[in-house]
């Protein structure tokens, strides 16, 4: 890692320099984008903002070697921890009872198209009314996270409530830059996210959206990988999200 670090530390200071050579920026500048980022630190938004502003080039190289199904940014609020398994449901906040009942499920199968048992797929998106639990307005971190298992014919399913579009919190810095400086919006389509795991693949991050929900194609994180627009399918009242994987097979790094 630290001969990475010595490669590509200086290279970053050097780009990041030519910009305010090429802008003549001046001291008071210099000294707003300083209050910047200590508000970006302050307001505990660094991961949101580097999320919105550059996660999405990152995907854009890891799939550049990608086979299989291209991956998609991972947002700031997958959680760290052991995922509750569930077989059947994710859980529900018992508000949401009636908002649109969902199922999610898919297959998942390898580059020569065989399915993969016992892949572990992490599931979690944001409330019905756009929250992630565990983050937002002290919603049970139980609720819309969990770890689905394929079954023998790589199949997965599991049911939940349909979320919304969602608009990232935008009343601190990164909403400021967002929306005041750079004339974007602060909107995310919907999306449900996943992290499939399995023994001999390729770890593969994910986000499914919704056919011609708002927001989609005009993301404010920018991400343009949208292969996972799942098409408008509802049975007996729920909305259907077919959501499939194609692994590629884990590659190992060799030392040196
Ligand atoms: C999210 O829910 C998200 O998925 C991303 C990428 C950024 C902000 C909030
Ligand atoms: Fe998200």
């Amino acid at each position: 890692m630290s001969e990475r670090v010595k490669q590509i530390v200086p290279d970053l200071i050097e780009a990041v320099r030519n910009v305010l050579r090429d802008h003549k920026v001046t001291f008071d500048e210099y000294r707003a984008g300083f209050g910047y980022m200590i508000g970006v630190q302050e307001a505990k938004e660094i991961p949101l903002l580097l999320d919105a502003l550059l996660n999405s080039t990152i995907v854009e190289i890891e799939n550049q070697t990608r086979g299989g199904t291209k991956a998609d940014i991972q947002g700031p609020y997958y959680l760290d921890e052991n995922y509750p398994l569930v077989t059947k449901a994710l859980a529900v906040r018992p508000e949401d009872a009636d908002a649109e009942d969902m199922i999610i499920r898919g297959c998942v199968t390898d580059l020569a198209g065989q399915p993969v048992s016992g892949a572990e797929i992490d599931i979690w998106h944001s409330t019905p009314d756009g929250l992630y639990s565990g983050i937002h307005d002290n919603i049970d971190r139980k609720y819309y996270r969990g770890r689905v298992l394929t079954d023998a014919d790589g199949h997965y399913s599991v049911t939940s409530k349909t979320p919304v579009a969602y608009q990232i919190p935008n009343q601190g810095p990164t909403g400021e830059l967002l929306e005041k400086h750079l004339g974007r919006h602060s909107w995310r389509p919907a999306h449900i996210h996943f992290w499939v795991r399995c023994v001999g693949k390729r770890d593969l991050i994910n986000q499914a959206y919704f056919e011609g929900g708002d927001y989609v194609g005009n993301d404010c994180c920018e991400t343009d990988h949208l292969d996972l627009v799942v098409p408008k399918i509802y049975e007996n009242g729920k909305r259907v999200m077919q959501v499939n994987f194609v692994l590629e097979p884990a590659y190992t790094i060799s030392a040196g």
